[in-house]
């Protein structure tokens, strides 16, 4: 479905999409983009270079990751509301099944793999680990986070199981899981006895013609590596294509502080925290600046408003983050405390709250 843009004529009513081969939320786009039978060029964007940290990527997506995906002028981040989207304005082959139970089996499977597996494995956290803790320690770092998801998974889907994550037809928890499981088995070796019902779940997808055509050995920019030298082979699409241009909320800071605070050093967790909150904060800034009015996306409250409030919460008054380049944040805060049933909900208003 993917075609390189190079030597091609721009179209405006075609889809972009700015992805890196190995990039697993980048394959859960593809992947979505497949079923649908969208096209779509295919930009690269090559992590390893740092090119999702250049001045023109981070005009498209200011948190400098993949994918990005482009509907004519419409420029999308983050791979759920990408997902979201295509689902909303395509709305044939639907990901999202009727029945509610289903449905919310989908959406959190689609979470624990967003936002418990995928940002705990993240390039600038490997980086950061290999570096301050030492590089053997990241694959011992990856490992555990996988363990502790996949376990999550395996309970959550045990009864609602089909061919597929929720049943006989594929939807959003086989589009989360597939790269992830991808990951696991074939780039990291995880034990597939360990998890019966994801690694039977991974045979299925491998012979479903979308999830095939999206895998990372199949994209543009692969690059194969030599099994005897570990030397890169370069297809040579990937020199041609690479000189062309090409919510943050929900980390688990928790799981992570601790890691720093035991690894690296207690004096480490503060400032990693605030340096990954502002990264997250000033994408925010700059996503919302016109859209926001009175609330995030105008003057009534809406799911961007419920996730915005605590962590804006959090960032002051448990991070001290420093708030004078966020004014439409600090403002948002201010608007939340004074609605009740987001001032209800504040941490210190709960019964458990330590004072
Ligand atoms: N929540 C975002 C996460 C995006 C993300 O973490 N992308 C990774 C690749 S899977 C990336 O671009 N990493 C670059 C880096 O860490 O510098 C999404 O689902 O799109």
């Amino acid at each position: 479905m993917a075609s390189a843009s190079v030597g091609e004529e721009e179209d405006n009513n075609k889809l972009t999409l700015y992805s890196y081969w190995r990039s697993s939320c980048s394959f859960r786009v593809r992947i979505a983009l497949n079923l649908k039978g969208l096209k779509y060029h295919y930009k690269p964007v090559n992590l390893l270079k740092g090119e999702q940290s250049r001045p023109e990527f981070l005009q498209l997506n200011p948190v400098g990751f993949v994918p990005v995906l482009l509907d004519g002028h419409t420029v999308l981040y983050d791979s759920f509301a990408i997902i979201m989207y295509l689902e909303d304005k395509y709305p044939h082959n639907p990901l999202l099944p009727l029945d509610i139970t289903k449905r919310t089996i989908n959406f959190q499977a689609a979470t624990i793999v967003s936002s418990t597996i995928q940002p705990l494995t993240n390039l600038n956290l490997l980086n950061y680990i290999g570096e301050k803790v030492g590089p053997d320690e990241k694959l011992p770092w990856i490992l555990s986070v996988f363990r502790r998801g996949f376990t999550a998974l395996e309970k959550l889907l045990k009864d609602h199981t089909g061919r597929y994550a929720t049943g006989d037809e594929v939807f959003l928890a086989d589009v989360f899981l597939a790269p992830q499981l991808h990951a696991a088995f074939k780039r990291y070796s995880v034990n597939k006895d360990e998890f019966p019902i994801l690694a039977r779940l991974h045979e299925a997808y491998n012979e479903i013609p979308a999830f095939q055509e999206a895998l990372p050995e199949n994209q543009p920019d692969a690059v194969h590596y030599c099994i005897h030298t570990g030397v890169a082979r370069v297809p040579s699409e990937y020199e041609l294509l690479s000189t062309s241009k090409v919510l943050l909320l929900s980390y688990s800071f928790a799981i992570i502080m601790n890691y720093i605070g035991e690894k690296v050093g207690p004096d480490e967790k503060l400032p990693w925290t605030q340096s990954a909150i502002r990264k997250g904060f000033t994408a925010l800034e700059n996503l919302l600046k016109d859209h926001a009015r009175r609330y995030a996306t105008g003057d009534e409250i809406y799911l961007a408003d419920l996730f915005l409030a605590p962590q804006i919460d959090a960032a002051i008054n448990i991070f001290k983050v420093d708030m004078k380049e966020f004014p439409t944040l600090s403002r948002l805060h201010e608007t939340y405390n004074e609605i009740p049933a987001f001032r209800e909900a504040l941490p210190e208003n709960q019964p458990d709250a330590v004072h």
